[in-house]
């Protein structure tokens, strides 16, 4: 069978009427720096990019030398294409303008570089997480506010993995679509067409040396769920954590379970741990658009209206029915 390429099926969907030119250049621009992120990634300590920057991030938490050069690769590539108004970034604090001598598009970019850098040094998988929003104020300079949208309104989003394949997994708003890199060719290779999370799953990801500080309900779910053959379940599930969401949720596309990093109390002033427009929304997006649910518990993921551009939320995902069991418990509690 003929190989279709990122950029072949790009086109394509540019030619069915369902992305315009700017959207399509947008994806294969970030596609591009996603290339470029994985050569660094990939290179580890012969590159002596592995270790800490010295400096801190806008969350207050340790930058790691890639967490930098993955936000640098992603800003500039991005910037002169004339595709986008604004970008947003884990690692920047303040909305970041396109400089003013390049010309401007409709589109906002948010991502996280590198999501799970806590595993760069020990040679673990990473991934880059990007979501994709409509400019509101057409033709103005965005603010903060441009981008507080709710993540229903995402025009598409999507992930990298850096694992031992490169895959860049992408949604239009029309089903989940997986590129796998190939190295030689160095182009993306459509290998997983419209992926699906099955709605019921045996296996779960949590962190549960934070189960002490969960809340009831994630605390009831859990323990039913460990009690397996034996409990009200009446069957065993399995535990995952990579604490690299991208490979947990890719986990969870690839063959279903339900990944939470709930509200506990050692995060709860922050309002959760994981952040809400460029890690939990297009995750959730994807997630959705692959027949899964996404909660925070209490609310639909993508019907969160933001109020800061760094909020976090506390994040259920993955198989139907397993997250709709959460939610139920979150109600009943
Ligand atoms: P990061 O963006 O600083 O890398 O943090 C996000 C990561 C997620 O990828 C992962 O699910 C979670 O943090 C792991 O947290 P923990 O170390 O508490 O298990
Ligand atoms: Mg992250």
């Amino acid at each position: 069978m003929a190989r279709v390429t990122l950029t072949q099926y790009l086109i394509g969907q540019q030619h069915a009427g369902r992305i315009n030119p700017d959207l399509r250049l947008l994806i294969e621009v970030v596609a591009r720096a996603v290339k470029a992120i994985g050569v660094n990634v990939s290179k580890g300590a012969l590159a002596g990019i592995l270790g800490d920057a010295g400096s801190d991030n806008v969350q207050g938490e340790a930058q790691k030398k890639l967490d930098v050069i993955a936000n640098e690769i992603l800003l500039q590539a991005n910037e002169w294409g004339g595709h986008l108004a604004a970008m947003a970034s884990e690692e920047v604090e303040e909305v970041h303008q396109i400089p003013f001598d390049y010309p401007r598009g409709g589109y906002l970019l948010l991502f996280d570089p590198l999501d799970g850098s806590s595993n760069i040094d020990v040679n673990i998988s990473v991934g880059t997480i990007f979501s994709v929003l409509q400019n509101p104020t057409d033709g103005a300079d965005p603010s903060e506010n441009s981008f507080l949208q709710p993540g229903r309104d995402q025009v598409a989003a999507g992930y990298a993995l850096y694992g031992p394949s490169t895959m860049l997994v992408l949604t239009l708003g029309r089903g989940v679509h997986g590129f796998t890199l190939d190295r030689e060719m160095g182009s993306f290779v459509y290998t997983h067409p419209f992926m699906t999370v099955p709605d019921d799953t045996h296996e779960f990801a949590i962190n549960t040396s934070n189960e002490r500080h969960w809340e009831p309900p994630v605390q009831r779910y859990v323990r039913e769920l460990q009690q397996g053959k034996t409990g009200p379940r009446g069957r065993d599930f399995n535990m995952r954590w990579v604490a690299s969401m991208v490979a947990d949720v890719h986990r969870i596309l690839t063959r279903g379970g339900i990944f939470m990093y709930p509200m506990d109390e050692k995060c709860r002033d922050k309002g959760g741990k994981l952040r809400l427009m460029y890690e939990a929304n297009p995750m959730a997006m994807i997630i959705e658009q692959a027949g899964g649910k996404a909660t925070t518990g209490r609310e639909r993921l993508l019907d969160v209206q933001p109020t800061k551009l760094h909020q976090r939320v506390p994040v259920i995902l993955g198989s139907a029915n397993e997250v709709e069991r959460v939610s139920r418990y979150h109600d009943e509690s």
